[in-house]
């Protein structure tokens, strides 16, 4: 499946997949369970709210997520004295799976909480959400169980940047557009459609992810959106356009090292694929060809867009060759 037919079949609109009195019927139906899965890292003043949108439904009976489970990072803002007050698992990340030793940042604590994790669709989402609605989470449970055909789906939104006096409505995600999806373009061009490819709200279901290696750290969300590309095709991938995402800015040197997470997960996950081959880049006969193209997912005034740039990249010879060539001719 070509990126555009992807960007246009596969791209669909959250509030399509957000009845919950369907889902659950849905759930019952199929006989499907969900486990939520929340990494914490002193998120005090967000996890509240958050277990509150998530657990909204469960008075009418219509239970989404049979299973929530906090899985923090040695918090001490009383995040965990929020999550005590809610039907959820707790763990401490480094109680989960320890004979793995240290445990590196946030993709380590996702690929832990999952080995507690038994629902068929097994869901994660950030917790520094300042905005966050259940549709986050359930609109990816509901492409999931509404698309059979679907395996992956990921959450696309804008991300406003909130400076002092003012908010720049897609100003934010700067190490998404900066570093992951220039990579991605290079490296995995067939994966140039998806709007937040470092989106931490996705969901699969629980064989795929108990498939598939989570790498480390930052680089988690970019290297499963590539290994589940690669084992599944983009055909069995999706994503969920939703409203904007607010959640709190980090300092510039703190993105750095995120940057710097981004690009060596994906040269590793390049390399291993065997797309880490660069081959001179002289003049192609197709000005079209993939690495001239820079296509860009994102938001215009309407929602979803996906953009075309032409970005060409030649390799003129060393002078003295094209000099001595000149002369030969
Ligand atoms: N358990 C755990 N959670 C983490 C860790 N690092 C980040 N998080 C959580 O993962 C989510 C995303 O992390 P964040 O630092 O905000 O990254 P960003 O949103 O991609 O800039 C947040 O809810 C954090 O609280 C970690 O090392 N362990
Ligand atoms: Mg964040």
């Amino acid at each position: 499946m070509l990126t555009e037919e992807w960007f246009v079949a596969r791209s669909f609109k959250g509030e399509d997949f957000c009845d919950s009195r369907e889902l659950s019927r849905l759930k019952r139906e199929r006989d499907v369970s969900v486990t939520l899965i929340l990494p914490t890292r002193n998120v005090g003043k967000t996890i509240g709210p958050i277990l509150d949108a998530v657990a909204r439904h469960e008075q009418c009976g219509s239970r989404i997520c049979d299973q929530v489970i906090v899985v923090d990072s040695s918090s001490d803002d009383g995040t965990l004295a929020v999550a005590r007050g809610y039907e959820v698992e707790i763990y401490p990340e480094g109680e989960l799976m320890p004979e793995f030793g240290q445990v590196y940042g946030k993709g380590d604590a996702m690929w832990r909480a999952l080995s507690k994790a038994h629902g068929d669709l097994v869901v994660f989402a950030d917790t520094d959400t300042c905005n966050f609605t259940d549709c986050l989470v359930y609109s990816v449970v509901g492409c999931l169980l509404k698309r059979p055909e679907i395996r992956f789906a990921k959450a696309a939104y804008r991300r406003p940047f909130h400076a002092a006096h003012s908010v720049i409505p897609n100003g934010g995600g700067r190490v998404t557009e900066l570093m992951a999806k220039p990579l991605i373009s290079a490296f995995f061009p067939e994966l140039s459609g998806f709007a937040q490819p470092l989106a931490g709200e996705f969901g699969a279901t629980r064989s795929v992810l108990w498939s598939t290696p989570f790498l480390t750290g930052y680089a988690v969300d970019v290297g499963l959106l590539i290994d589940v590309f690669v084992e599944y095709g983009l055909a069995s991938m999706a994503q969920i356009e939703l409203d904007a995402r607010v959640n709190r800015h980090q300092d510039l040197s703190a993105l750095s090292r995120m940057a710097y997470s981004i690009l060596r997960g994906i040269v590793a996950r390049s390399q291993f694929h065997g797309r880490a081959t660069w081959t001179r880049q002289t003049p192609s006969p197709d000005p079209l060809a993939p690495m001239s193209a820079y296509l860009h997912a994102g938001f215009g005034p309407s929602g979803l867009t996906l953009d075309r740039f032409e970005e060409f990249l030649f390799e003129r010879p060393p002078m003295r060759l094209a000099l001595a060539d000149r002369t030969k001719a």
